[in-house]
């Protein structure tokens, strides 16, 4: 059976960049996948506290981001959401793959590199020397090869930026299948999503990131007088027409970027119409599509702020239908290993 599988982490409000990257991909899987395959979207607030947080943070993190999902069109009665935390199962196969994962296979890891860089106050060097590197941070892809495997998921949506890490559980599936003699898991291919990487409204070299500085994203819970800030204020350049050139104009690359997969057109579309706008003319417009696509995903937003109690069950029933999966996986891979 299939079963699709991906998480978002709680460390702040979701973005547009989550949204075109992710969440949009998910909803519309509800309605393109087979009613056979199960479809869960983990919020992996274990994987959040590889980088210090505040509790009282994270824990209003994780309902604004299960609010978010269900204000993007995330159906409960379809996909299971749920916080991992409360699945110990993941943490025991974790380090299950603790015990077969080579070091050298997590140190030619890239991610853990750079979040380490901007989440520190350590140079290239000493990150790439590891100080100040925990084992949470430098083994989180095997926490996430259990959070995967634990369902024996066959499908994974992800971004550009989890290519490597799906690889790397697609070698510890094999390597756990050959140790033991068994097919106990299925390797699970990607599903990429048509939309490119959204990048920084500050800095186009990075991508937009929930644990930047605020001005360097637009938040899906982002008011219009917010958009319309961000926007006119997000770096661009000195040329008087829009073109899309992201060698040599990556800000504004980034803007028709987010503009057409926005709107649902092709970047073509988007300098056909707007190549000889202005620059400002063009924010002016960009800042009216996002307007427009995100208010009823804010109303949604507004309304279910006050339905926490709502939100709360919503997890706890994903969670316990996870959680049937997930023991039932688990129980067949203690006795395989020796524990039961
Ligand atoms: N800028 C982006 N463009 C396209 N897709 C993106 N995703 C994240 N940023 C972009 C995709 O969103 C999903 C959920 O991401 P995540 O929260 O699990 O982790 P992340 O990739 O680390 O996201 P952030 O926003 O950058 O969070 P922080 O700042 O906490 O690290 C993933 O599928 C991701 O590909």
């Amino acid at each position: 059976p299939e079963l699709i599988l991906s998480g978002i982490q709680p460390t702040g409000s979701p973005h547009i960049g989550n949204f075109l990257g992710a969440l949009s991909k998910w909803v519309s899987l509800q309605r393109t996948a087979h009613d056979s395959v199960t479809l869960l979207y983990p919020i992996v607030d274990l994987h959040a506290l590889t980088i210090p947080r505040d509790p009282e943070q994270l824990k209003k993190s994780k309902i604004e981001t299960a609010i978010v999902l269900l204000a993007c069109g995330i159906d409960p009665a379809r996909s299971y959401i749920f916080e991992q935390s409360r699945i110990p199962a993941h943490t025991e196969l974790a380090w299950l793959f603790n015990c077969i994962t080579p070091m050298g296979w997590l140190s030619r890891m890239t991610q853990w590199k750079l979040k380490l860089k901007t989440n520190s106050q350590f140079s290239e060097d000493e990150v790439l020397s590891f100080s100040g590197l925990c084992l949470g941070l430098f083994s989180y892809p095997v926490l996430q090869a259990a959070d995967i495997l634990l369902y024996k998921a066959t499908h994974v949506p992800i971004g550009d930026d989890q290519v490597q890490h799906l690889e790397l559980t697609r070698d510890i599936a094999q390597m756990f299948n050959k140790m033991y003699h068994q097919n106990v898991f299925p390797l699970p291919l990607s599903i990429t999503t048509s939309a490119k990487r959204i990048m920084s409204l500050y800095d186009p070299s990075k991508k937009m990131s929930k644990s930047d500085p605020e001005n360097t994203r637009i938040n899906l819970s982002d008011p219009p007088t917010i958009i319309a800030e961000k926007i006119k204020k997000s770096t661009s350049d000195s040329l008087k027409y829009i073109t899309y050139d992201p060698e040599t104009r990556p800000a504004i690359a980034n803007l028709v970027t987010i503009y057409a997969t926005m709107q649902g057109i092709t970047i073509d579309q988007v300098v056909a119409e707007h190549g000889k706008s202005d620059i400002k003319t063009f924010k002016d417009a960009l800042t009216q599509v996002l307007v427009e696509k995100l208010s009823p995903i804010q109303e949604e937003i507004q309304r279910l702020r006050l339905e926490q109690g709502y939100v709360q069950q919503v997890l706890k029933n994903g969670a316990e239908k996870a959680s049937m999966i997930a023991e039932n996986n688990l129980d067949e891979i203690r006795s395989i290993v020796g524990l039961k």
